[in-house]
């Protein structure tokens, strides 16, 4: 089955498309499979379509919520929705702007912890772009087991690397229109960065749950979900482990769906500091494109 390059994971809910795998067994209780999308490839992996965001096909979407109906499967899903607000933030747009995009909320099913274990969403592709010498998006979450493509759409080279936590990568020095690509199994937050231009960064956030939202600037999410017990997470890159940790909660969700509270996240206590290199050294002052990437265009 070929799924289409760009789909949400929300979208297919609403469709009906995706289901907890205990759901689409039968009766399977107590299993420690996960939510994920209704389709296996050759070799018997979940595969889950790229990067979640953007529009579905609507064909396609027929097509597999056929084979939903045929195979008798449940197709309810109920939608949680709330809204984030960033406070005590150092950051002029933040505070002034009311800007409180970027921040990542996730369930995972109780009682069924690492429900998806490593490699089970295997054919799954999401994309970092690098353009302007900017990564986007600049948070980017995922299921274990995703892999995420680099393209580098610049006219100057780029890298990507992770040296800090998380999963470790360097994808070293490629030059403008060429892409690679980089798996990511272990769940944890991965701090991304170019070993040439120190204003570039990202996180990719990967998660063992393919149910999250990343808040737009007005702080608002809305998850589809089949009803039932979650453990519902926030993340967000300028909050301390601390005071995300108090956030987490046991949210009970009814076929109704569950419209919660408000939550506030604070941004006190961040400290932003300059990363080093991939070597853990300091940048260059002013990296020259020009020299460092001959037969570049400008
Ligand atoms: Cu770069």
């Amino acid at each position: 089955m070929i799924w289409p390059s760009h789909t949400c994971s929300s979208r297919l809910l609403q469709d009906g498309l995706l289901l907890p795998l205990a759901d689409a067994r039968g009766s399977v209780a107590g299993s420690q499979s996960a939510p994920a999308v209704l389709s296996r490839d050759s070799k018997g992996a979940v595969r889950q379509p790229a990067g979640f965001p953007r529009a579905c096909s609507r064909g396609f979407s027929i097509g597999l919520g056929l084979i939903a109906a045929l195979s008798g499967l449940s197709l309810n899903a109920a939608i949680v929705s709330g809204s984030v607000v960033l406070r005590e933030s150092r950051i002029d747009s933040v505070a002034r702007g009311k800007d409180y995009s970027g921040v990542v909320i996730s369930l995972q099913s109780a009682g069924r912890p690492g429900s998806v274990p490593d490699g089970q969403a295997g054919g799954a592709h999401a994309t970092m772009l690098q353009k302007n010498k900017m990564f986007t998006p600049h948070i980017l979450p995922v299921v274990a087991g995703t892999t995420i493509d680099f393209p580098n759409g610049d006219p100057i080279f780029h890298s990507a690397f992770s040296s800090y936590s998380g999963q470790i990568f360097d994808l070293g020095l490629y030059p403008p229109g060429k892409s690679r690509s980089v798996r990511f199994d272990r769940p944890g937050i991965v701090r991304v960065f170019c070993n040439i231009h120190p204003s570039m960064s990202a996180i990719i956030l990967v998660l063992k749950t393919t149910f999250f939202a990343v808040t737009p600037r007005d702080g608002s999410f809305r998850i589809d979900v089949p009803p039932g017990s979650w453990d519902l997470s926030v993340f967000h890159e300028r909050a301390t482990e601390e005071s995300l940790q108090a956030l987490s909660r046991r949210i009970l969700v009814t076929s109704d769906g569950l419209r919660l509270p408000p939550i506030a996240v604070s941004e006190a206590g961040y400290l932003l500091t300059p990363h080093k290199n991939k070597f853990g050294r300091e940048y260059d002052p002013l990296p020259d494109d020009k020299t460092v990437y001959p037969g570049a265009r400008q």
